[in-house]
């Protein structure tokens, strides 16, 4: 049986080619995306069991993202078909002076529309160690916010560990009237790891923190099923040119990366799905937790190399990044 389940919507990704605008391409390059099943994609490469919970449109286009989730190794029975449509996002990489331009097209979707207690989470979750969701899904409207905290109650009714990835996202809270700290403060609730940052703590609480350490200690405080927290930090110098580092805080320390400096980057969406990724697998393999982190940061880093959502790095390609810069791998 597989060792960690991810829940969430499967999201069709259109992507103009090159650096078009959206207002001008012709074409599209078509990948699968949502930020639960990046982390699936990038656990199975680093060869992990991992099923993905989600529900997509009973067409060929959700054939489309389930298969794609299959061929990298993600176990997809807990996939359910409904009739209705797949979400889409649409992309444009920035350049220039133009940022990189996202356009969500998801309302509505089949998994927006799903019975929140469809799932029969006792099946999904028998035998698994963990459940990985984000703030996207409750974000989607009341189905997902009722969806999302039924998987975490499920969970922690099975003693199943739950991660939960902040992954804060204001266009979609403002399409409907949903109490977002609220619902994310519940998830939160029952995590025991979070990914989440200064920014999301303090919208959870609803109160500004002078710096991380003082978010984190709250959190800790706050939440008493809470024993680990991680997130990036990231300098943008242009569109693609970025540093990033990443931080892992325990009750017992933390503990800092080394800084990637990420000159000429491909495609930086989905990074922080593998920095959780690599978290993840860092927790399941019982890394120390210095250089889990190192680990986790990297493949990242890594990431931004790879067009597409997922980071297609094997556990051997992520560790020798670890202590390698892109300007060393000039040939
Ligand atoms: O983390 C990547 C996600 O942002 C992308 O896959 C789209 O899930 C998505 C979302 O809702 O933003």
């Amino acid at each position: 049986s597989h060792r960690i389940v991810c829940f969430g919507e499967l999201l069709l990704r259109l992507t103009a080619p090159g650096r078009e605008r959206l207002l001008q391409t012709g074409h599209f390059d078509v990948h699968v995306g949502g930020a639960e099943a990046n982390v699936a994609v990038s656990l199975a490469q680093f060869g992990h069991a991992v099923a993905m919970a989600s529900t997509v449109a009973d067409n060929e286009l959700g054939e489309a993202a389930t298969g794609t989730l299959r061929r990298y190794g993600v176990d997809t029975r807990h996939i359910a078909r409904t009739p209705g449509r797949m979400g889409l996002y649409f992309l444009s990489t920035g350049a220039v002076r133009r940022p990189s331009q996202i356009v969500y097209d998801r309302a509505g979707s089949a998994f927006a529309a799903a019975d929140p207690d469809a799932a029969d989470w006792p099946a999904i979750l028998r035998g698994a160690e963990w459940l990985h969701i984000s703030g996207v899904t409750p974000a989607i409207g009341p189905n997902g916010a009722a969806a999302a905290q039924g998987a975490v109650d499920a969970a922690r009714a099975a003693g199943v560990k739950i991660s939960f990835d902040g992954n804060y996202r204001a266009q979609l809270w403002a399409n409907w009237d949903g109490d977002g700290p609220a619902i994310l403060r519940g998830l939160l609730e029952a995590a025991s790891l979070a990914f989440i940052n200064e920014r999301d703590i303090s919208l959870i609480l609803g109160q500004s923190f002078d710096d991380r350490d003082a978010a984190y200690t709250a959190a800790f405080q706050l939440f008493p099923r809470l024993d680990t927290i991680a997130a990036t930090t990231r300098t943008q110098y242009s569109v693609d040119h970025h540093a990033i580092d990443a931080e892992i805080a325990t009750r017992n320390g933390h503990w800092r990366s080394r800084s990637h400096e990420l000159v000429g980057i491909v495609d930086r969406i989905g990074g922080g799905d593998a920095f959780a990724a690599g978290v993840l697998h860092g927790l399941l393999t019982d890394m120390p937790p210095d250089h889990l982190i190192e680990f986790a940061a990297a493949a990242s880093a890594l990431k931004h190399s790879i067009p597409g959502d997922f980071n297609l790095a094997s556990v051997a390609d992520v560790e020798a990044a670890v202590d390698t810069d892109n300007l060393d791998v000039r040939r």
